[in-house]
């Protein structure tokens, strides 16, 4: 297949600093008319002028009104080649759409009734030949066509100019987006849709119309949605002084969509997923994805739409430094703690598992053969980690005078990562040479930390040390700056002094780690010191510290910064865990982490959401990330133990948590972690043996029966359907029944299902496939249960391969439907190196199958190409 090398950019011979599209919409028949001002401006004439066009079926081609003649332009596998072009014209094509079949869901694509598109990253060369490119920025004015009937809405980016009838029924609407963009930021929305208005005052007094459109059934749920992105334009005028730019802001929401949600100038597109919820059908945990997904789109107009990328190898440009500002929007919301926990876990269960198998790459990659297939947790999570660093590096104050300059310099154009660090450089005169080598390296560094206290010099030494495994095509490992915030604590839990020079202004110090190893020497230390390293998770690295069980039960209960205290206990259970999957006869709950459980159990101060963190178990998959060889079922088994032991172990402080937590339902923060927390509780008590299960069996059932909202009733109904002993059949039905109007409920429904970890999950999930309400069409419902089904350890690797088979025959199907969708769930299959050999022979054998394919995508195919070299 055609690779892509990151050296090989060379900028565009033409722009088409303007676009003129009149779309006349049908589902089996759209027909695309483009005008396209060409300007030549590479110093000399070419021969050649490559436009890129994708399943689209021509139907005329002028230039400046005249018909092109046959040895004028060339139709190729990916496009139409111009010879010879002049140094200006007008192209004008007509073009025809089949919207309907597009289950790509990339392009124009007619599903639910909607016409919608997307364009991130090369779907408009399915709307119209265009070079389809983010470093052309061109004006776009675009008029759409549809019956009034079916078509009520018709929208676009930017400002609707003029409307009007035509015959048969028909209307049309003509907007222009005063804008210039990269074709990857069009958008155009079709379809009956209601709509629910707000206003926002910018802080310069102009006034915005905002806009969200769903369904007519759906406008009481988009109060979480409108909220949050008052919110968020709010805080990116305070944070970054940054205001909205145009009159109107428009949110669609469809539940036909690849991803997440879509930053289109002034038309943002969502997946529903990320706009609806009302108290009874959305959990807390989907209320906040809604706030950072809204504010991430929003930002990005900003981060991404004023200043774009020259090329996809800098996408994460704007991925990565959007995620930082909606995870810093997020912290600024909530709690700064309990975000930074949530946030880390995500990293930990995506980007730290990619970055150690066959599909990693750096945050800026060198090759790829479809960019689709690096929208990955790299490019966003750890690419937000990146700028999270440079945060810490240069400060508040300075990393706002970065961004102040890089807006400054780069408002208007189509840059690189490199404008970024150099406008950091260049506002606060530092040097980030050593710092780029975090865009080029793949994996996870290692940081070794090991100190000793000296009793007669009254002072503490402490060495780091780092090294980064090899990656596939990078064999060796250049040591990278490591920031490395940490404070001292005495063993009375008290902050000790670090020594003037270093000691920063809240008590706290950064060091910078550059080299492989590095010293530090701290005095003036009458007492022995625990080190809190890394604080706030301070770099993206795997640390592992030469602390004793001892040290860490201590840090579990008296680190001050809430992202160590709670990376101590998990720590502590990890290691509790290791030694129970290694040998089944050892207790998973050891005296310090009893011991420590307890402490936070008897702890009321603390903040119920914090508390929920503390005393959540790491899951399988991270238990499995710290093995050589995951033990699928050990695993399974001794976290399962554990959670009995520490459930019947503290059964009557789980029993008067779960009854004093009880509360009518309120959307606050503080009531957010009660319910946490209660859930919690009545997991702990539903896994414990003994008295209680049954009784909490009961207890469950009646929370799931009387709940007055989703998250309440959700985490009953989890319990109950994966409860070892409960026969689910009549609360599936029940759930079935009352949900089966809402599909983000009903995804939830298969979900759970598919992720219940017995043995005859898979002939279920069998059945959930041919179910009436599975749609191979829709992501969401595929996601659902393929995902869940993924996302379920001992079910998915059964030891005699079962899993894998089913799931590529499933990816396999999906291919021909939504390329996009499959290859991304497929990587799930790339990580057989880490399992056992009759694992591994049977994920193998999986992803030949798939490469076996007829007619594989190339999203597929790549993905089974890197993991199978
Ligand atoms: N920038 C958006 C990426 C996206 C996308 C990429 C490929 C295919 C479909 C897609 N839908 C959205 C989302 C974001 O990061 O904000
Ligand atoms: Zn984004």
């Amino acid at each position: 297949a055609m690779v892509i090398q990151r050296g090989d950019y060379r900028a565009p011979s033409y722009q088409i600093p303007e676009i003129i599209l009149d779309l006349r919409l049908d589902p089996e028949n759209t027909e695309v008319l483009a005008h396209l001002h060409f300007r030549r401006v590479a110093a000399s004439p070419v021969a050649e002028l490559p436009l890129n066009g994708e399943a689209l079926e021509l139907l005329s081609l002028q230039r400046d009104d005249q018909v092109l003649a046959e040895h004028e332009y060339r139709l190729t596998e990916d496009g139409l080649v111009l010879l010879n072009p002049p140094e200006t014209f007008v192209l004008k094509t007509k073009v025809r759409l089949h919207p309907a079949a597009n289950t790509a869901l990339s392009g124009l694509y007619h599903a639910g009734g909607q016409f919608l598109t997307q364009c991130e990253a090369e779907g408009f060369r399915r709307i119209t030949y265009m070079l389809d490119r983010p470093d052309c920025l061109a004006r776009f004015t675009v008029t759409l066509h549809a019956p009034q009937k079916h078509c009520p809405v018709l929208l676009a980016n930017g400002n609707c100019m003029a409307m009007g009838r035509e015959a048969e029924g028909w209307h049309w609407a003509r907007w222009e987006d005063p804008f210039p963009k990269p074709t990857y930021l069009f958008a155009m929305v079709a379809g009956d849709l209601a709509v629910v208005r707000d206003r926002y005052r910018t802080a310069s007094g102009r006034d915005v119309a905002l806009e969200i459109y769903v369904a007519e059934r759906d406008t009481a749920a988009c109060v979480q949605a409108m909220d949050s992105l008052k919110r968020a334009m709010r805080w990116d005028e305070e944070v970054y002084g940054r205001e909205y730019d145009l009159d109107r802001y428009m949110i669609v929401a469809t539940d036909s969509f690849n991803m997440g949600a879509m930053e289109n100038k002034g038309l943002n597109i969502f997946n529903a997923k990320y706009v609806l919820a009302s108290p009874e059908t959305a959990t807390d945990s989907d209320y906040q994805g809604i706030e950072s997904v809204i504010a991430h789109e929003y930002f990005h107009n900003w981060t991404g739409n004023r200043v774009t990328l020259r090329d996809w190898f800098q996408l994460s440009l704007k991925e990565g430094l959007t995620v930082f500002r909606d995870q810093e929007f997020s912290a600024d919301q909530n709690s700064r703690g309990v975000q930074r926990i949530g946030d880390v876990r995500r990293l930990r269960a995506a980007q730290f598992p990619e970055d150690a198998g066959p599909l990693a790459h750096p945050v800026r990659p060198e090759a790829y053969s479809e960019i689709n297939n690096f929208y990955t947790a790299t490019v966003y999570e750890k690419g937000a980690e990146l700028i999270r660093m440079i945060h810490t590096l240069l400060g508040k104050t300075q990393f706002r005078q970065g961004m102040d300059l890089y807006f400054q310099r780069h408002d208007g154009h189509a840059v690189t990562i490199e404008d970024f660090l150099a406008a950091m450089e260049a506002a606060n005169q530092r040097d980030l040479s050593g710092f780029r080598r975090w865009y080029s390296q793949a994996g996870t560094p290692v940081l070794r930390a090991s100190g000793s206290y000296d009793p007669v010099q009254h002072s503490y030494t402490l060495t780091l040390h780092q090294e980064t495994p090899a990656t596939p095509g990078q064999s060796t490992k250049e040591p990278v700056p490591i920031p490395v915030r940490m404070a001292l604590l005495n063993t009375q839990g008290q902050r000790a002094p670090l020594s003037g020079a270093i000691e920063g202004p809240d008590g706290e110090a950064v060091l910078l780690l550059e080299q492989r190893e590095q010293s530090w020497t701290f005095v003036n230390l009458p007492d022995p010191v625990i080190p809190s390293l890394l604080r706030g998770f301070s770099a993206p690295v795997r640390l592992e510290s030469a602390w004793d069980d001892e040290a860490c039960g201590f840090l579990a209960c008296y680190d001050d910064d809430p992202f160590n205290r709670w990376e101590s206990i998990q720590n502590l259970a990890v290691k509790a865990l290791l030694a129970a999957v290694a040998d089944s006869s050892v207790t998973p709950l050891p005296a310090v982490l009893r011991d420590a459980t307890a402490s936070i159990l008897r702890d009321d101060a603390l903040d119920p959401a914090f508390r929920a963190e503390l005393l959540t178990l790491p899951s399988e998959d991270y238990i499995g990330e710290q093995m050589s060889v995951v033990a699928v079922e050990a695993i399974h088994r001794a976290r399962d133990t554990l959670r009995q032991d520490i459930g019947a172990r503290f059964a009557e402080k789980w029993m008067a948590l779960y009854h004093d937590l009880a509360a009518p339902y309120q959307r606050d923060g503080l009531a957010i972690g009660r319910r946490r927390l209660r859930n919690l509780a009545l997991s702990h008590l539903i896994a414990s043996d003994g008295d209680s299960r049954e009784a909490m069996a009961l207890h469950a059932r009646q929370q799931y029966a009387q709940a007055d909202n989703m998250t309440d009733r959700l985490a009953a109904f989890q319990l109950l359907v994966q409860h070892p002993h409960h026969d689910a059949k009549d609360i599936l039905l029940d759930f079935y029944r009352k949900w089966h109007g809402y599909p983000l409920v009903i995804d939830k429904w298969f979900s759970i299902q598919a992720a219940t970890p017995r043995p005859e999950t898979l002939h279920q999930v069998e059945h959930l496939l041919v179910h009436p309400a599975f749609d191979w069409r829709v992501p969401n419902r595929v996601r659902a249960v393929l995902g869940g089904f993924a996302a379920n350890p001992t079910v998915f690797h059964a030891a005699d391969g079962s899993g894998y088979a089913f799931y590529a025959e499933q990816i396999r199907r999906l291919d021909d439907i939504n390329p996009q969708t499959a290859a991304r769930l497929a990587t799930p299959l790339s990580r057989w190196r880490r399992y056992d050999a009759q694992r591994q022979q049977a994920m193998r054998a999986a992803l030949t199958m798939l490469a076996d394919k007829a007619k594989l995508s190339r999203d597929l195919a790549e993905v089974i190409q890197r993991s199978l070299p």
